[in-house]
Protein backbone atom coordinates (compact mmCIF):
# COMPACT_ATOMS: atom_id res chain seq x y z
CA UNK A 1 0.00 0.00 0.00
CA UNK A 2 1.09 3.72 -0.59
CA UNK A 3 2.72 5.31 1.81
CA UNK A 4 3.79 2.03 3.92
CA UNK A 5 2.59 1.25 7.44
CA UNK A 6 0.12 -1.73 6.29
CA UNK A 7 1.35 -4.80 5.45
CA UNK A 8 -1.05 -6.24 2.38
CA UNK A 9 -1.87 -3.58 0.11
CA UNK A 10 -6.06 -2.59 0.42
CA UNK A 11 -6.87 -3.23 -3.37
CA UNK A 12 -10.60 -4.31 -4.15
CA UNK A 13 -10.28 -8.13 -6.00
CA UNK A 14 -13.34 -9.80 -6.95
CA UNK A 15 -13.23 -12.98 -8.19
CA UNK A 16 -16.17 -14.10 -10.05
CA UNK A 17 -14.16 -17.53 -11.04
CA UNK A 18 -15.43 -18.71 -7.76
CA UNK A 19 -18.70 -20.56 -7.51
CA UNK A 20 -21.86 -18.12 -8.15
CA UNK A 21 -24.49 -19.75 -6.47
CA UNK A 22 -28.20 -20.20 -8.49
CA UNK A 23 -29.22 -17.94 -5.66
CA UNK A 24 -26.91 -14.69 -6.76
CA UNK A 25 -27.71 -15.71 -10.71
CA UNK A 26 -31.39 -15.21 -9.93
CA UNK A 27 -30.91 -11.91 -7.81
CA UNK A 28 -28.84 -10.80 -10.79
CA UNK A 29 -31.47 -11.63 -12.87
CA UNK A 30 -34.21 -9.74 -11.25
CA UNK A 31 -31.97 -6.98 -11.41
CA UNK A 32 -32.57 -7.16 -15.19
CA UNK A 33 -36.13 -7.39 -15.08
CA UNK A 34 -36.30 -4.65 -12.87
CA UNK A 35 -33.88 -2.61 -14.91
CA UNK A 36 -35.23 -3.45 -18.51
CA UNK A 37 -35.66 0.11 -18.83
CA UNK A 38 -32.69 1.78 -17.27
CA UNK A 39 -33.35 5.80 -17.65
CA UNK A 40 -32.56 5.97 -21.42
CA UNK A 41 -29.32 8.32 -22.37
CA UNK A 42 -29.55 11.02 -25.38
CA UNK A 43 -26.00 11.49 -26.78
CA UNK A 44 -25.20 13.49 -29.25
CA UNK A 45 -22.15 12.70 -31.60
CA UNK A 46 -20.45 15.70 -33.18
CA UNK A 47 -21.76 14.95 -36.03
CA UNK A 48 -25.21 14.93 -34.87
CA UNK A 49 -24.42 18.03 -32.78
CA UNK A 50 -23.56 20.09 -35.34
CA UNK A 51 -27.47 19.36 -36.51
CA UNK A 52 -28.58 21.23 -33.90
CA UNK A 53 -30.35 24.31 -34.11
CA UNK A 54 -27.51 27.08 -33.79
CA UNK A 55 -28.33 29.07 -30.76
CA UNK A 56 -29.66 32.96 -32.37
CA UNK A 57 -27.57 36.17 -31.32
CA UNK A 58 -28.28 36.34 -27.60
CA UNK A 59 -29.46 32.85 -26.93
CA UNK A 60 -28.06 29.91 -25.51
CA UNK A 61 -28.94 26.81 -26.15
CA UNK A 62 -29.42 24.70 -22.91
CA UNK A 63 -29.91 20.69 -22.60
CA UNK A 64 -33.81 20.62 -22.59
CA UNK A 65 -35.84 18.90 -24.76
CA UNK A 66 -39.17 17.89 -24.56
CA UNK A 67 -41.51 15.89 -26.65
CA UNK A 68 -45.27 16.13 -26.36
CA UNK A 69 -48.46 13.89 -27.31
CA UNK A 70 -50.40 15.55 -29.72
CA UNK A 71 -54.56 15.49 -29.23
CA UNK A 72 -54.34 12.96 -33.07
CA UNK A 73 -51.73 10.89 -30.33
CA UNK A 74 -48.59 12.10 -32.27
CA UNK A 75 -45.90 13.05 -31.10
CA UNK A 76 -44.05 16.45 -31.11
CA UNK A 77 -41.14 17.61 -30.42
CA UNK A 78 -39.70 20.53 -28.53
CA UNK A 79 -36.53 22.15 -27.84
CA UNK A 80 -35.96 24.53 -25.08
CA UNK A 81 -33.79 28.08 -25.18
CA UNK A 82 -32.01 29.57 -22.42
CA UNK A 83 -32.52 33.71 -23.65
CA UNK A 84 -29.46 35.88 -22.24
CA UNK A 85 -32.10 37.49 -19.80
CA UNK A 86 -32.57 34.53 -18.35
CA UNK A 87 -36.04 33.27 -19.47
CA UNK A 88 -37.33 30.13 -21.64
CA UNK A 89 -38.17 30.14 -25.56
CA UNK A 90 -39.41 26.62 -26.62
CA UNK A 91 -39.13 25.94 -30.57
CA UNK A 92 -40.84 23.09 -31.94
CA UNK A 93 -39.07 20.81 -34.05
CA UNK A 94 -39.91 18.84 -36.95
CA UNK A 95 -37.29 16.59 -35.31
CA UNK A 96 -37.17 12.87 -36.45
CA UNK A 97 -35.28 10.87 -33.24
CA UNK A 98 -34.14 7.47 -33.88
CA UNK A 99 -33.38 5.99 -30.40
CA UNK A 100 -30.82 3.64 -31.07
CA UNK A 101 -30.51 0.93 -28.37
CA UNK A 102 -26.77 -0.11 -27.38
CA UNK A 103 -26.16 -3.46 -26.63
CA UNK A 104 -26.15 -2.59 -22.76
CA UNK A 105 -29.53 -1.11 -22.54
CA UNK A 106 -28.76 2.62 -23.08
CA UNK A 107 -30.41 4.60 -25.92
CA UNK A 108 -28.63 6.93 -28.44
CA UNK A 109 -30.04 9.80 -29.95
CA UNK A 110 -29.45 9.08 -33.47
CA UNK A 111 -30.43 11.88 -35.56
CA UNK A 112 -31.74 15.20 -35.25
CA UNK A 113 -33.10 17.88 -38.04
CA UNK A 114 -35.11 21.29 -36.59
CA UNK A 115 -37.67 23.53 -37.95
CA UNK A 116 -38.72 26.35 -35.90
CA UNK A 117 -42.72 26.85 -35.26
CA UNK A 118 -44.85 27.89 -32.36
CA UNK A 119 -44.93 26.22 -29.47
CA UNK A 120 -48.49 25.23 -27.82
CA UNK A 121 -49.52 27.31 -24.93
CA UNK A 122 -50.17 24.31 -23.12
CA UNK A 123 -46.38 23.25 -23.66
CA UNK A 124 -44.69 26.57 -22.71
CA UNK A 125 -47.08 27.09 -19.44
CA UNK A 126 -45.44 23.24 -18.28
CA UNK A 127 -42.35 24.61 -19.73
CA UNK A 128 -42.24 27.38 -17.20
CA UNK A 129 -43.59 25.99 -14.00
CA UNK A 130 -41.22 23.62 -14.24
CA UNK A 131 -37.27 24.22 -12.44
CA UNK A 132 -34.99 22.75 -15.22
CA UNK A 133 -33.19 20.36 -13.22
CA UNK A 134 -36.57 19.01 -12.33
CA UNK A 135 -36.76 17.91 -16.34
CA UNK A 136 -35.78 13.96 -16.44
CA UNK A 137 -35.92 11.95 -19.30
CA UNK A 138 -38.60 9.99 -19.20
CA UNK A 139 -39.06 6.51 -22.10
CA UNK A 140 -37.73 6.58 -25.22
CA UNK A 141 -40.08 6.84 -28.41
CA UNK A 142 -40.38 3.94 -29.48
CA UNK A 143 -41.24 2.24 -26.28
CA UNK A 144 -43.63 5.68 -25.64
CA UNK A 145 -47.53 4.53 -25.14
CA UNK A 146 -48.47 8.24 -26.26
CA UNK A 147 -51.44 9.58 -24.16
CA UNK A 148 -53.22 12.59 -25.16
CA UNK A 149 -51.98 16.04 -23.42
CA UNK A 150 -49.02 14.05 -22.20
CA UNK A 151 -45.98 16.08 -21.97
CA UNK A 152 -43.00 13.81 -22.20
CA UNK A 153 -39.41 15.96 -20.60
CA UNK A 154 -36.48 14.80 -22.23
CA UNK A 155 -33.26 16.09 -21.29
CA UNK A 156 -30.16 15.67 -23.58
CA UNK A 157 -27.42 14.13 -21.59
CA UNK A 158 -24.62 16.01 -22.56
CA UNK A 159 -20.98 16.16 -21.38
CA UNK A 160 -20.62 19.81 -22.48
CA UNK A 161 -22.93 20.66 -19.33
CA UNK A 162 -19.88 20.16 -17.18
CA UNK A 163 -16.33 21.63 -17.25
CA UNK A 164 -13.72 19.29 -15.98
CA UNK A 165 -11.62 21.15 -13.36
CA UNK A 166 -8.88 17.93 -11.72
CA UNK A 167 -8.68 14.92 -11.27
CA UNK A 168 -9.58 13.32 -7.97
CA UNK A 169 -8.49 9.56 -8.44
CA UNK A 170 -7.59 6.88 -10.59
CA UNK A 171 -8.34 2.93 -10.37
CA UNK A 172 -7.76 0.61 -13.09
CA UNK A 173 -11.28 0.67 -14.01
CA UNK A 174 -12.19 4.03 -13.83
CA UNK A 175 -11.07 7.81 -13.36
CA UNK A 176 -13.29 9.98 -11.01
CA UNK A 177 -12.83 13.59 -11.96
CA UNK A 178 -13.53 16.82 -10.33
CA UNK A 179 -16.45 19.22 -12.57
CA UNK A 180 -18.73 21.99 -11.90
CA UNK A 181 -22.00 21.87 -13.30
CA UNK A 182 -22.25 24.55 -15.71
CA UNK A 183 -26.37 25.03 -15.38
CA UNK A 184 -26.37 24.79 -11.82
CA UNK A 185 -22.99 26.19 -10.64
CA UNK A 186 -22.11 23.44 -8.65
CA UNK A 187 -19.50 20.95 -7.64
CA UNK A 188 -20.36 17.29 -9.18
CA UNK A 189 -17.78 13.95 -9.25
CA UNK A 190 -17.88 12.17 -12.63
CA UNK A 191 -16.33 8.41 -12.64
CA UNK A 192 -15.22 8.01 -16.26
CA UNK A 193 -15.29 4.14 -17.18
CA UNK A 194 -13.63 3.59 -20.51
CA UNK A 195 -15.77 1.42 -22.80
CA UNK A 196 -12.26 -0.63 -23.49
CA UNK A 197 -12.18 -1.62 -20.32
CA UNK A 198 -15.53 -2.84 -19.85
CA UNK A 199 -15.40 -5.40 -22.35
CA UNK A 200 -16.25 -8.49 -20.54
CA UNK A 201 -20.42 -9.19 -19.45
CA UNK A 202 -19.75 -9.57 -16.04
CA UNK A 203 -17.95 -6.10 -15.73
CA UNK A 204 -20.69 -4.55 -17.71
CA UNK A 205 -23.46 -6.14 -15.43
CA UNK A 206 -21.71 -5.00 -12.54
CA UNK A 207 -21.68 -1.29 -13.92
CA UNK A 208 -25.56 -1.64 -14.44
CA UNK A 209 -26.30 -2.90 -11.14
CA UNK A 210 -23.91 -0.04 -9.59
CA UNK A 211 -26.03 2.40 -11.33
CA UNK A 212 -29.11 0.87 -10.72
CA UNK A 213 -28.54 0.14 -6.66
CA UNK A 214 -26.86 3.93 -6.01
CA UNK A 215 -30.07 5.39 -7.69
CA UNK A 216 -31.91 3.72 -4.94
CA UNK A 217 -29.74 5.22 -2.31
CA UNK A 218 -30.70 8.44 -0.51
CA UNK A 219 -29.08 9.41 3.24
CA UNK A 220 -26.53 12.15 4.02
CA UNK A 221 -23.69 9.82 4.43
CA UNK A 222 -24.41 8.06 0.79
CA UNK A 223 -23.07 10.10 -2.35
CA UNK A 224 -25.89 10.95 -4.07
CA UNK A 225 -26.24 9.77 -7.89
CA UNK A 226 -26.81 12.29 -10.53
CA UNK A 227 -26.87 11.07 -13.83
CA UNK A 228 -25.37 8.55 -16.38
CA UNK A 229 -24.42 9.72 -20.03
CA UNK A 230 -22.75 7.93 -22.27
CA UNK A 231 -20.74 8.24 -24.91
CA UNK A 232 -18.69 7.05 -27.78
CA UNK A 233 -15.85 6.05 -25.48
CA UNK A 234 -17.16 6.19 -22.12
CA UNK A 235 -20.26 5.47 -19.37
CA UNK A 236 -20.03 8.80 -17.24
CA UNK A 237 -21.27 7.93 -13.66
CA UNK A 238 -22.27 11.27 -12.25
CA UNK A 239 -22.24 11.95 -8.58
CA UNK A 240 -22.57 14.74 -5.94
CA UNK A 241 -18.99 15.84 -4.85
CA UNK A 242 -18.07 14.67 -1.77
CA UNK A 243 -14.87 16.47 -0.70
CA UNK A 244 -11.47 14.93 -1.89
CA UNK A 245 -10.24 13.46 0.88
CA UNK A 246 -10.71 10.27 1.75
CA UNK A 247 -10.33 8.36 5.23
CA UNK A 248 -7.37 7.11 4.27
CA UNK A 249 -5.52 9.98 3.18
CA UNK A 250 -7.43 12.05 6.32
CA UNK A 251 -5.70 9.70 8.99
CA UNK A 252 -2.39 10.10 7.33
CA UNK A 253 -1.99 13.99 9.18
CA UNK A 254 -2.40 12.21 12.48
CA UNK A 255 0.98 11.13 14.36
CA UNK A 256 0.52 7.38 14.13
CA UNK A 257 -2.16 7.46 11.55
CA UNK A 258 -4.82 6.91 14.28
CA UNK A 259 -7.13 9.30 16.05
CA UNK A 260 -8.71 9.33 19.76
CA UNK A 261 -11.70 7.51 20.72
CA UNK A 262 -14.46 9.96 20.89
CA UNK A 263 -12.97 11.30 17.35
CA UNK A 264 -13.46 8.10 15.86
CA UNK A 265 -16.79 7.52 17.26
CA UNK A 266 -17.51 10.87 15.74
CA UNK A 267 -16.93 9.51 12.12
CA UNK A 268 -18.21 5.86 12.75
CA UNK A 269 -21.20 6.88 13.61
CA UNK A 270 -21.86 7.89 10.42
CA UNK A 271 -20.52 5.41 8.41
CA UNK A 272 -23.07 2.50 10.46
CA UNK A 273 -25.82 4.96 10.02
CA UNK A 274 -24.64 4.54 6.45
CA UNK A 275 -24.51 1.13 5.99
CA UNK A 276 -27.39 -0.09 8.23
CA UNK A 277 -29.38 2.57 5.73
CA UNK A 278 -28.01 0.34 2.87
CA UNK A 279 -28.88 -3.16 5.08
CA UNK A 280 -32.25 -1.82 5.26
CA UNK A 281 -32.98 -2.08 1.65
CA UNK A 282 -30.80 -4.98 1.76
CA UNK A 283 -27.86 -3.74 -0.18
CA UNK A 284 -24.63 -5.10 0.86
CA UNK A 285 -21.56 -2.65 0.21
CA UNK A 286 -19.10 -5.69 0.10
CA UNK A 287 -16.17 -2.90 -0.21
CA UNK A 288 -16.34 -0.96 3.31
CA UNK A 289 -12.76 0.24 3.85
CA UNK A 290 -11.20 3.86 4.41
CA UNK A 291 -10.24 4.42 0.83
CA UNK A 292 -14.50 4.40 0.02
CA UNK A 293 -15.01 7.27 2.48
CA UNK A 294 -14.97 10.70 1.94
CA UNK A 295 -14.78 13.16 4.42
CA UNK A 296 -15.65 16.76 4.02
CA UNK A 297 -14.32 19.69 6.28
CA UNK A 298 -17.24 19.72 8.62
CA UNK A 299 -16.19 16.31 9.60
CA UNK A 300 -19.45 15.25 7.33
CA UNK A 301 -18.53 11.24 5.76
CA UNK A 302 -19.95 10.15 2.41
CA UNK A 303 -19.95 6.29 1.74
CA UNK A 304 -18.63 5.63 -1.91
CA UNK A 305 -17.95 3.43 -4.40
CA UNK A 306 -20.78 0.82 -4.85
CA UNK A 307 -19.14 -0.98 -7.23
CA UNK A 308 -19.50 -4.40 -6.10
CA UNK A 309 -22.62 -3.76 -3.89
CA UNK A 310 -25.32 -6.18 -4.10
CA UNK A 311 -29.00 -6.57 -3.87
CA UNK A 312 -29.65 -9.89 -1.12
CA UNK A 313 -32.53 -11.53 -0.73
CA UNK A 314 -32.69 -12.77 3.25
CA UNK A 315 -32.44 -16.13 3.05
CA UNK A 316 -30.12 -16.35 -0.17
CA UNK A 317 -26.11 -16.66 0.56
CA UNK A 318 -23.94 -15.05 -1.62
CA UNK A 319 -20.82 -17.09 -3.84
CA UNK A 320 -18.75 -14.34 -5.21
CA UNK A 321 -15.35 -13.85 -3.68
CA UNK A 322 -14.92 -9.77 -3.42
CA UNK A 323 -13.49 -7.11 -1.51
CA UNK A 324 -10.71 -6.00 -0.08
CA UNK A 325 -8.22 -8.58 1.28
CA UNK A 326 -7.28 -6.66 4.78
CA UNK A 327 -11.15 -6.40 5.38
CA UNK A 328 -12.23 -9.30 4.08
CA UNK A 329 -14.26 -11.65 6.90
CA UNK A 330 -13.44 -15.32 7.39
CA UNK A 331 -16.26 -16.75 5.83
CA UNK A 332 -15.00 -15.04 2.36
CA UNK A 333 -11.35 -15.76 2.65
CA UNK A 334 -12.46 -19.70 3.51
CA UNK A 335 -14.29 -19.30 0.17
CA UNK A 336 -17.67 -20.64 1.75
CA UNK A 337 -20.88 -18.83 0.40
CA UNK A 338 -21.98 -16.11 2.67
CA UNK A 339 -24.64 -13.89 3.94
CA UNK A 340 -23.68 -10.37 2.68
CA UNK A 341 -24.50 -8.17 5.56
CA UNK A 342 -22.23 -10.01 8.06
CA UNK A 343 -19.47 -9.11 5.72
CA UNK A 344 -19.98 -5.40 5.83
CA UNK A 345 -20.15 -5.84 9.52
CA UNK A 346 -16.62 -7.62 9.44
CA UNK A 347 -15.27 -4.84 7.92
CA UNK A 348 -16.81 -1.97 9.53
CA UNK A 349 -14.68 -3.75 12.56
CA UNK A 350 -11.57 -3.85 10.41
CA UNK A 351 -12.38 0.01 10.00
CA UNK A 352 -12.92 1.08 13.74
CA UNK A 353 -9.93 -0.79 14.93
CA UNK A 354 -7.33 1.17 11.91
CA UNK A 355 -9.46 4.39 13.19
CA UNK A 356 -8.20 4.19 16.66
CA UNK A 357 -4.91 1.97 16.06
CA UNK A 358 -3.19 2.85 12.61
CA UNK A 359 -2.68 -0.91 11.70
CA UNK A 360 -4.70 -3.36 10.40
CA UNK A 361 -6.22 -6.03 13.01
CA UNK A 362 -5.02 -8.35 11.01
CA UNK A 363 -1.60 -8.64 8.61
CA UNK A 364 0.63 -11.00 6.65
CA UNK A 365 3.02 -10.84 4.34
CA UNK A 366 1.14 -11.93 1.19
CA UNK A 367 -2.32 -12.47 1.00
CA UNK A 368 -2.55 -16.49 2.28
CA UNK A 369 -0.85 -15.38 5.29
CA UNK A 370 -3.08 -12.54 6.11
CA UNK A 371 -5.72 -14.50 5.22
CA UNK A 372 -4.69 -17.71 7.84
CA UNK A 373 -4.49 -14.94 10.42
CA UNK A 374 -8.44 -13.50 9.23
CA UNK A 375 -9.32 -16.87 9.89
CA UNK A 376 -8.02 -17.39 13.26
CA UNK A 377 -9.58 -14.08 14.14
CA UNK A 378 -6.90 -13.70 16.75
CA UNK A 379 -5.87 -9.89 16.57
CA UNK A 380 -4.02 -7.61 18.86
CA UNK A 381 -5.87 -5.88 21.40
CA UNK A 382 -6.89 -2.21 21.14
CA UNK A 383 -5.77 0.82 23.90
CA UNK A 384 -9.49 1.76 24.12
CA UNK A 385 -12.61 2.02 26.45
CA UNK A 386 -13.60 -1.27 27.58
CA UNK A 387 -16.91 -0.94 25.60
CA UNK A 388 -14.90 0.11 22.58
CA UNK A 389 -13.02 -3.05 22.58
CA UNK A 390 -16.40 -4.82 23.13
CA UNK A 391 -17.85 -3.33 20.26
CA UNK A 392 -14.91 -4.40 18.18
CA UNK A 393 -14.64 -7.72 19.12
CA UNK A 394 -18.52 -8.17 18.48
CA UNK A 395 -17.83 -7.29 15.08
CA UNK A 396 -14.98 -9.04 14.62
CA UNK A 397 -16.60 -12.41 15.40
CA UNK A 398 -15.38 -15.33 13.51
CA UNK A 399 -18.89 -17.16 13.02
CA UNK A 400 -21.37 -15.09 10.94
CA UNK A 401 -24.52 -15.57 12.71
CA UNK A 402 -22.92 -14.57 16.10
CA UNK A 403 -21.95 -11.50 14.75
CA UNK A 404 -23.38 -7.83 15.62
CA UNK A 405 -25.43 -6.45 13.26
CA UNK A 406 -25.77 -3.16 12.33
CA UNK A 407 -29.36 -2.47 14.19
CA UNK A 408 -27.30 -3.62 16.96
CA UNK A 409 -24.59 -1.54 16.82
CA UNK A 410 -26.94 1.60 16.85
CA UNK A 411 -28.05 0.88 20.12
CA UNK A 412 -24.85 -0.27 21.43
CA UNK A 413 -23.79 1.92 24.77
CA UNK A 414 -20.19 2.95 23.68
CA UNK A 415 -21.74 3.91 20.37
CA UNK A 416 -23.92 5.71 22.03
CA UNK A 417 -22.20 7.42 24.83
C1 LIG B 1 -16.03 12.29 -4.96
C2 LIG B 1 -14.66 12.34 -4.82
C3 LIG B 1 -13.92 11.22 -5.14
C4 LIG B 1 -14.54 10.07 -5.59
C5 LIG B 1 -15.89 10.03 -5.73
C6 LIG B 1 -16.66 11.14 -5.41
C7 LIG B 1 -16.49 8.79 -6.18
C8 LIG B 1 -17.74 8.53 -6.03
C9 LIG B 1 -18.40 7.29 -6.34
C10 LIG B 1 -17.79 6.20 -6.95
C11 LIG B 1 -18.51 5.05 -7.19
C12 LIG B 1 -19.83 4.97 -6.83
C13 LIG B 1 -20.43 6.05 -6.22
C14 LIG B 1 -19.71 7.18 -5.98
O1 LIG B 1 -20.52 3.81 -7.06
O2 LIG B 1 -12.58 11.24 -4.99
O3 LIG B 1 -16.76 13.37 -4.63
O4 LIG B 1 -17.98 3.96 -7.77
Amino acid sequence: MKGGGFKVRPTTRCNSAIRRPAQELAILDLYQQTTINPVPQLILTPTQRSLRPRPKTGMRVTDQYCTVATQDNKTEHYLRHKTAQGSYRTNKQSTKIQLETLADGLLKKTSITQLDTDVPQQCEQKLKTQPLDLFKISRSSSQQQVNTNTVLHQQISNLDRYLILTTLGQGSYATVKLARDKLTEKLIAIKIYSKAKLCNQQRKQQLKREIHILKLLDHPNIIKYVNTIETQMDINLIVEYGGSKSLRSYLKQFPNRRLDEDDAKLLFRQIVKAVDYCHSLNIVHRDIKLENILLKDNNEIKLIDFGFSVLVNRDCKLGVFCGTPSYMAPELVNKQDYFGKPVDVWALGVLLYVLLTGHFPFKGSNDSDLYGQIKKGIYQKVNASPQCQKLISQMLTIRASERITTLRILQDRWFNS
